[in-house]
């Protein structure tokens, strides 16, 4: 009896839709050269067509696609081939994600600690890609006087949201308010390695713990959630990080021990989209024109120096120095600037 139970179950999760059939839906996690696209119909694991990748244009976590379901196998799996890719609002390299309505920017109070240039420069990211960004300071508890909350809020809080937040409380208050306003939108968590990313998803959507006893390096399918990517579309010098659990923050390298290695969207009940995305440990992020990124600090002077393609480095009559000079401007936010520009010019440079 209980084994008829099973067998029917296996067959109906298999039977239902007829091989060939077309279905729209989007991608909610890449593994291991496996896309898995979510339908009305259920979620089906996919390959990709190989033209697309020959064409350097990979499927992304966060992509809408078409589908075609695949004849009936021995697998449990529904299993399906991607056939189209529709066109994407946005797309990011770092972390890698498509059609993404918000940013939310996690930074470590402390463990790590915050690192402002990071955070500006994915600021800087955010605004080019017209993406709005969210900025969360997380770990709270390990910080015992306001003056990071003081810091962010006099530097960023007129022009950006910004929560402040710990894992450890049980009222995820600020978060919950957040995601239950943001039905239908595309939610990516981004941010340093060890921040708590996953850590915050999985309190704020009551996810299962990760499984304390998976450690293996082995790509595997358990059915779960919390799995190993074997980097089909992860850069190895910027994600790293040993297994999915959460672990503590390694003091050498201030990364996670046990890091995501994967994108993967999960559905709040009421409907908004979250992805958790693996950290980063680099600085390099953005792709920017030099001449472009002053405007993208919402907190410079724009358009009020001497010159007209003024870079607010050396000029004279410079409306962004000035405001530095007069405390208007963060020097940090400047620093951010300069290192960017520094970046960008010797990348434009390279080009010639
Ligand atoms: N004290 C404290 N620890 C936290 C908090 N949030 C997360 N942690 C811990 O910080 C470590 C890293 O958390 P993760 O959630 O794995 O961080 P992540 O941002 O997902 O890291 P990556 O997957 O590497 O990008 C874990 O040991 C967590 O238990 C918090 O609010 N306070
Ligand atoms: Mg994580
Ligand atoms: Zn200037």
């Amino acid at each position: 009896m209980g084994q008829n139970h099973a067998n029917a179950n296996v067959i109906s999760t298999q039977m239902g839709i007829p091989a060939g059939t077309q279905l729209e839906g989007k991608i909610i996690k890449a593994l291991s050269g496996f896309y898995y696209v979510k339908t009305i119909e259920g979620t089906y694991m996919c390959r990709a067509r190989g033209i697309f990748k020959k064409k350097g244009n990979a499927p992304l976590v966060g992509d809408d696609v078409t589908i075609v379901v695949n004849p009936t196998t021995d697998s449990d799996e529904m299993e399906g081939r991607i056939e189209v890719m529709h066109e994407r609002r946005n797309s990011f390299i770092r972390p890698p994600v498509a059609n993404i309505d918000n940013f939310l920017i996690v930074l470590a109070a402390k463990d790590p600690d915050p690192s402002l240039e990071i955070l500006d420069r994915f600021l800087v990211m955010s605004e080019a890609a017209g993406v709005i960004p969210i900025i969360i300071i997380n770990k709270m508890d390990l910080v015992d006087n306001d003056k990071i909350e003081q810091t962010i809020r006099h530097i960023y809080e007129k022009y950006y949201d910004v929560h402040f937040l710990s894992t450890l409380n049980d009222d995820m208050g600020d978060l919950d308010v957040l995601l239950s306003d943001m039905q239908g939108h595309v939610l990516a968590f981004a941010g340093p390695s060890g921040a708590g990313k996953t850590s915050l998803i999985t309190k704020v959507l009551n996810l299962e713990q990760p499984d304390e006893t998976y450690q293996s390096d082995e790509t595997q399918f358990d059915g779960g959630r919390y799995l190993q990517e074997s980097s089909d579309t992860t850069d190895q010098r910027i994600y790293s990080g040993e297994s999915l659990k959460t672990s503590d923050v390694s003091g050498k390298t201030g990364r996670g021990r046990h890091t995501t290695r994967h994108t993967e969207i999960h559905v709040t009940p009421k409907g908004a989209l979250v992805m958790d995305t693996p950290g980063f440990t680099s600085f390099e992020i953005i792709d920017i024109l030099s001449e472009e990124i002053a405007e993208y600090f919402p907190d410079f002077p724009q358009g009020k120096c001497r010159f007209k393609n003024c870079k607010h480095l050396d000029e004279p009559d410079c409306a962004i120095k000035e405001a530095l000079q007069d405390g208007k401007i963060a020097e940090s936010r400047y620093h951010s600037y300069l290192a960017m520009m520094r970046d960008a010019i010797q990348k434009e440079e390279n080009q010639y």
